[in-house]
């Protein structure tokens, strides 16, 4: 029985266009039914089960139109019926919904901590808007990603404010799901990411977000992370095995994203494994959630590389990266079941050499 009891593939890694702060898209957008399209064929193909969304990945957002999602003449109900129909005929469960309060521009000085009581009120609305998308889909978690709450410079930011501003910001979204009997969720998540888009970000590591979960939010067994690796985590050099055990200690590992990174770079989001750096950080992280006892979802949050895809057949250029991800977690998981726990009085380097050798198949 493998740990991994869900693989979900979301919205914006299969239709990331692959801009970066250098230079804009290398493949053509396409449209969030089409994104449908090609989850469901993955899922067709035993690559996938699941998937996850931003508001913004599937439909239009107007600051004027709040309700849309409940306007069955608005083209926002349409497209969302139309993308569920693609979804569920072919199975696809969704494991997560997030708020996007990166995208627009309106955002651009933060989303639930923004010092302008207006946009943070928006950013609470917006939340509403997509937790009520994620109980149309079904989705299992809702996922609160740091994005924009952060800072540049200290002495602007209003310190004696901004974690109260998140805890109002998170507990309400808890509440709207209570009054409204959004069932569906199992539990909510802080997406920890020390820095990109801001210079610091409120929640850097999975250590803060599990401090602010216990110090700040009503409800905190609803509430878990979701750590990003190697990704977020590897950014602000912390080890991918300490972080996944720690969480699994609190319970608090609700469920991965995961990809591979390059330690304290930019958020390089590339495919699991792939990469100059992690193969053996991957693999000792699946081999401690194995012996740990944990199981749950991984869900994919990474991209293909740039400076690959075919730009003149960016369908099939999708379709190999959705391939990529899952051999990818195939061949992580594999390589941790090789490990085996080290013989009793081998000295560390030792049973390292050991592992590495089991590993290698040596
Ligand atoms: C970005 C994050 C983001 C979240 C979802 O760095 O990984 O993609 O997972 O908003
Ligand atoms: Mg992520």
């Amino acid at each position: 029985m493998s740990i991994v009891t869900v693989r979900s593939m979301p919205f914006w890694c299969v239709g990331n266009p692959l801009s970066d702060p250098f230079g804009g898209p290398v493949l053509p957008k396409i449209d969030s039914l089409e994104v449908a399209k090609l989850i469901a064929e993955g899922k067709q193909q035993g690559l996938i089960d699941a998937t996850a969304f931003h508001d913004d990945d599937l439909v239009p957002w107007d600051p004027n139109h709040l309700e849309d999602d409940l306007d069955p003449a608005s083209p926002v109900y349409a497209k969302l019926h139309a993308i569920k129909a693609v979804l569920n005929e072919a199975g696809v469960v969704f494991n997560s919904a997030v708020c996007s309060l990166h995208g627009n521009p309106l955002f651009h000085n933060g989303g639930l901590c923004n010092p302008d009581p207006e946009i943070r009120k928006l950013a609470r609305q917006k939340v509403f808007r997509l937790l009520r998308m994620g109980q149309f889909f079904g989705a299992k978690y809702y996922i609160y990603w740091v994005a924009r709450d952060g800072f540049e410079v200290p002495v602007v930011t209003q310190w004696d404010k901004v974690y109260d501003w998140l805890a109002e910001g998170l507990n309400g979204a808890r509440e709207y799901m209570l009054a409204n009997g959004m069932t569906n969720y199992l539990g909510g998540t802080v997406e920890p990411k020390p820095n990109e888009p801001r210079g610091h970000m409120f929640l850097p590591t999975a250590g803060h977000a599990v401090g602010f979960i216990y110090g700040k939010l009503h409800e905190p067994d609803f509430w878990g992370v979701n750590p990003e690796l190697l990704q977020h985590e590897g950014m602000a050099l912390q080890n991918s095995v300490l972080t996944v055990a720690y969480l699994v200690s609190l319970k608090k590992l609700l469920f991965l994203h995961f990809g591979s990174q390059i330690k304290a770079q930019f958020d390089d989001d590339f495919p699991p494994l792939v990469g100059p750096e992690g193969l053996k950080e991957t693999v000792m992280m699946f081999y401690t959630l194995k012996k740990l006892g944990w199981k749950g979802p991984v869900e994919f949050d990474c991209h293909a590389l740039r400076a690959e895809v075919n730009r003149d057949d960016p369908l099939a250029s999708r379709r190999q990266f959705i391939r990529d991800c899952s051999e990818a977690l195939d061949i992580a998981l594999k390589l941790a079941d090789r490990i085996q726990e080290p013989a009793p009085g081998l000295s560390q380097t030792a049973a390292d050499l050991a592992s590495i050798r089991q590993l290698c198949g040596l």
